[in-house]
């Protein structure tokens, strides 16, 4: 199609949907004047046709056939490497709206800032036209998108990622309604460069970066921060959490949503691999989703939950046999990495892959040399369909979406917090959401290891006021409602030698199994006042050898740490002024009390 062409359909084409949708098209194409408009229709012959031009400009890089069939390897710009924070933008009338978790900027100047990048940016070049849909195409949960880009990069990762096309698009001539996503590399230079979110309005501008979260629309702008402002609105919830289903030898599933921040471990437990006593006894784990959930009230008043994304974009470097051998068996084919390591024969190389292979290119395309940098980026990654994952579960596709019996929420903290505690109650469970801390990771520009609050993980994501998201997360705990429990988990506690006390990975099952028996009433805690820990003898521990100091720091409280805590949580909450739901501020003064 060229510039001037218009996206038809049969009979309805004249709907409103599509009539807004070309005219957008239309505004965008004389704004940013591609040479040419291609409307996205999800075939294989147009991916195949995508990848080859990839592949002939040298955007894509063949990865040795006979061991990783249909993979390719992207590098980057270097200066493109991850989110960008200080240029990400809520942009909503009042500024007050979007709140201190939020940079901010007047939506007329944000439109004008942006427009001014856009123009003529997409000469000599073919702009993009995606329709996706973020869920199952027929889940009452999804919501669609439209994308224009001028990245065949973007495009063969929103393949994977979302549900795009033509199914997608009919939905939206159905429904009428869509987040519009306008999206352009531009010069890919870090001084042009912003991510700016108009949620009053459902629309995204991101301008001068190809990388992931900044540059996939339907992902983090649209399936958190757009869609965490239409959650509000409409009684539901968009979180950062991945969700998975855990089998009891009984063949009982429980389905668990679990929120840590980026590069924290979600991917991991998501497709967890039991440890060899579970495994042989009968437990099963599977996935549902490794980083986006969107939940709501069922008409049985428990929460329901979907994954709006099709495929998996995880951080490579870590991921082994040892850690992650479902992600491993998902990423042997079909697979686009970017950012990483290569071999000698041209296979993908990371460090912490362990597979005794060595690299011989880093990411920047060099000879690899330790001295100069890693063989992969800290934050190279993989982009795979969530189809091709062994533990993929078919309940992923179901519109209805899995009840969620337990919330988790969890932190990288080398001190102070145990391994797990549960909430006494909802409003216990949402403040300990709210006070989540953690070290910061290479997911986003930015010093790495700093502790920072990052509440229910979604500093980086809410499209709003966290005073005003933590009161609507309070308003679920209404008469009827079956609300999941809340436990908060600590994988990363360190001891006085600096290494993790906690084997992690597959046992980490252990303390899922735990939280599943709190569900169902079968298994003890002690009351403390941060909430319910497991005495050792209620977690089943058989197989694993913990030091003395392992017990007593994962088991243990140490009251004056978090008196401190308490009160940096209070400081905290503080920030928010008035603002800040009475109820989160009663609990975190009633605990602080409780602790004195
Ligand atoms: C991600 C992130 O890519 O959180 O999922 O940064
Ligand atoms: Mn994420």
């Amino acid at each position: 199609m060229n510039a001037l062409s218009k996206h038809s359909s049969d009979a309805t084409s004249t709907g409103s949907a599509l009539a807004a949708l070309n005219d957008w098209v239309a505004s965008v194409a004389m704004r940013t004047r591609p040479d040419a408009i291609h409307w996205c229709d999800g075939s294989d012959s147009e991916n195949d046709a995508l990848v080859a031009r990839m592949q002939a400009d040298g955007t894509l890089l063949k990865l040795n056939e006979q061991t990783h069939p249909d993979s390719w390897l992207h590098r980057s710009d270097p200066d493109d490497v991850a989110r960008v924070e200080h240029l990400t933008y809520v942009c909503t009338t009042h500024h007050e709206d979007a709140g201190p978790n939020n940079h901010w900027m007047a939506p007329d100047e944000a439109h004008a800032e942006m427009d001014a990048l856009f123009d003529g940016c997409m000469q000599g070049r073919t702009m993009y036209v995606i329709p996706y849909c973020m869920g199952p195409i027929d889940s009452p949960l999804s919501r669609c998108g439209v994308e224009i880009t001028d990245s065949p990069y973007v495009v063969a990762n929103m393949r994977i990622m979302t549900r795009m096309g033509a199914a997608a698009l009919a939905r939206i001539e159905r429904e009428g309604a869509f987040v519009k996503g306008l999206h352009s590399i531009g010069e890919l230079d870090p001084n042009r460069r912003f991510i700016m979110h108009f949620p009053e309005e459902l629309t995204i501008k991101s301008y001068g970066s190809g990388y992931g979260g900044n540059a996939l629309l339907g992902k983090k702008c649209h399936a958190l921060r757009i869609a965490s402002h239409q959650a509000r609105q409409e009684g539901w919830l968009a979180e950062h959490m991945l969700i998975l289903g855990v089998e009891n030898p009984q063949g009982e599933t429980h389905y668990i949503a679990a929120a840590f921040p980026s590069a924290c471990g979600k991917t991991n437990l998501a497709m967890l691999i039991p440890p060899a006593g579970y495994r042989e006894a009968g437990w099963k784990v599977w996935t549902i989703g490794d980083d986006i959930c969107w939940m709501r009230p069922g008409a049985d008043g428990r929460l329901y939950a979907i994954n709006p994304e099709s495929g998996f974009f995880g951080v490579a470097p870590g991921t082994s046999e040892k850690s992650n051998p479902n992600a491993l068996a998902s990423i042997q084919s079909n697979t686009i990495y970017t950012n990483v390591g290569t071999t000698a024969d041209n296979q993908p190389w990371w460090e912490g892959i362990d597979n005794g292979q060595q690299p011989a290119t880093d990411w920047r395309g060099e000879a690899y040399d330790p001295a100069k940098r890693p063989a992969a980026h800290p934050n190279s990654r993989f982009t795979v369909s969530a189809r091709r994952c062994p533990s993929y579960s078919p309940m992923a596709e179901d519109p209805q979406g899995v009840p969620i019996s337990a919330i988790v929420f969890g932190g990288r903290r080398a001190s102070l917090v145990p391994l797990v505690f549960e909430a006494r109650d909802w409003t216990h469970g949402v403040l300990v959401g709210a006070a989540m801390g953690s070290e910061t990771t290479a997911a986003a520009t930015g010093a790495v290891g700093v502790m920072r609050r990052d509440p229910m993980a979604m500093k980086p994501f809410c499209g709003y006021n966290f005073a005003d998201y933590f009161a609507h997360w309070l308003s679920f705990d209404t008469e009827g409602a079956k609300l999941p429990k809340v436990f908060h988990v600590n994988w990363f506690r360190k001891g006085n030698d600096g290494k993790f006390l906690w084997p992690g990975f597959g046992d980490n099952l252990r303390v899922l199994e735990w939280m599943i028996r709190r569900v169902e009433g079968g298994a003890g805690a002690v009351e403390t006042p941060i909430g319910r820990l497991p005495a050792e003898a209620d977690l089943n521990l058989e197989g694993l050898e913990l030091s003395a100091e392992a017990r007593a720091k994962l088991f243990g409280y140490d009251r004056a740490g978090w008196q401190a805590e308490f009160e940096s949580i209070g400081e905290f909450l503080d920030e928010y002024g008035p603002r800040m739901p009475a109820a989160l501020k009663a609990e975190q003064v009633r605990i602080s009390g409780a602790l004195a």
